[in-house]
């Protein structure tokens, strides 16, 4: 729809959100750090699946306020945020139908996307929500999605994945958008006469629906287009803590770039690595990203008891600051 894609096109600034369990051990391991980022620690050979998915138990974000993150926000100069509602680990942070392990069963017990949806909405921010179709959690994913494409175990995933995009987008009918994450595995990227009929069934529930590319797209293989050279998607979703040099890298199309201010961690981390970006390195990339027509999306993740790190803050103020001015 041309009247959404161009709301869209106007955003410029947006901001990420990467939180859940991860959020708790926050890169650290019985004492240990891991290497990678921190949303990734379920894969670590330190970390059994199920000490891992007992972090349920000890989800509960007393000082979560959705209307300060989105004051937070709307002083930064953000016109959007993307918010991850199940990241690959599975745990969703809204009381999907679906799966037992949501934040219903949490001792916060209570919903997490419709507050933070009703908040941003307030201020004017419009809403996308992330998505990982990868998902650690269900048996389904874990035992036959590499090996048998049409398994039972599969078919059932894809209903699975089906009826949880489409609760998503029924219960928040106000979000813009979803921006997926998790496809890169191929049995996911073959099927493309699912994908059509999903399509179809959300776009028709919720007209004007933005899709990024990585619905079906490999993002590492940068499979973001088909046989024609056509985007597979409302926009690209190829930017990934990287920006395009020139114009003529993205061939035209709608693009995010969404980026980290440490080195690649999205979730929650005691330690940041790498190198961490300043105002001033953000501020250039976001003009960069807006003078080539694309829009600049910066990760926030905040802590398990449901504030944002102090590093993030003052990020945000300053960034705000600059967007005043100019
Ligand atoms: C990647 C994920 O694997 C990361 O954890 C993060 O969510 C990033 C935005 O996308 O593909």
């Amino acid at each position: 729809n041309d009247a959404d894609m161009a709301r869209w096109r106007a955003y410029g600034l947006g901001q990420f959100i990467h939180w859940g369990l991860y959020s708790i051990p926050a890169g650290e391991w019985n004492g240990k750090m891991y290497n990678g980022a921190a949303e990734w620690i379920r894969t670590w050979k330190e970390v059994s699946p199920q000490a891992y998915d007992s972090l349920i138990y000890r989800f509960n974000p007393t000082k979560f306020n959705p209307d300060s993150w989105a004051a937070v926000a709307k002083q930064m100069g953000v016109k959007y945020v993307t918010i991850t509602t199940k990241h690959h680990d599975g745990f969703c942070l809204w009381p999907s139908k679906f799966t037992d392990f949501t934040v219903a069963n949490s001792p916060y017990k209570k919903d997490i996307i419709g507050p933070l949806v009703k908040a941003y909405d307030k201020q004017g921010i419009d809403v996308i929500l992330y998505f990982s179709v990868m998902d650690w959690h269900n048996p389904d994913w874990r035992y036959d999605i590499k090996t048998r494409d049409d398994s039972i175990a599969f078919n059932r995933f894809k209903q699975f994945t089906r009826n949880q995009l489409l609760e998503l987008l029924t219960q928040y009918p106000s979000a813009k958008g979803l921006w997926f994450d998790g496809t890169w595995d191929k049995s996911w990227v073959k099927q493309a006469a699912f994908a059509d009929s999903l399509e179809t069934e959300m776009r028709k529930l919720h007209p004007g629906l933005i899709i990024g590319s990585r619905f079906r797209a490999d993002e590492y293989g940068k499979r973001h287009f088909d046989s024609n050279g056509n985007l597979m998607g409302d926009y690209e979703q190829g930017w990934e803590r990287k920006i395009p040099e020139k114009i003529t890298d993205v061939h035209g199309n709608d693009w995010d770039c969404v980026m980290t201010i440490p080195e690649n961690q999205w979730g929650y981390a005691k330690t940041w690595q790498g190198h961490i970006k300043t105002a001033d390195e953000l501020l250039e990339m976001l003009a960069k990203c807006v003078s080539l027509d694309g829009n600049f999306v910066l990760n926030f993740g905040p802590k398990p008891d449901g504030t944002l790190r102090a590093e993030e803050l003052s990020l945000a103020k300053a960034i705000g600051d600059w967007m005043t001015v100019n």
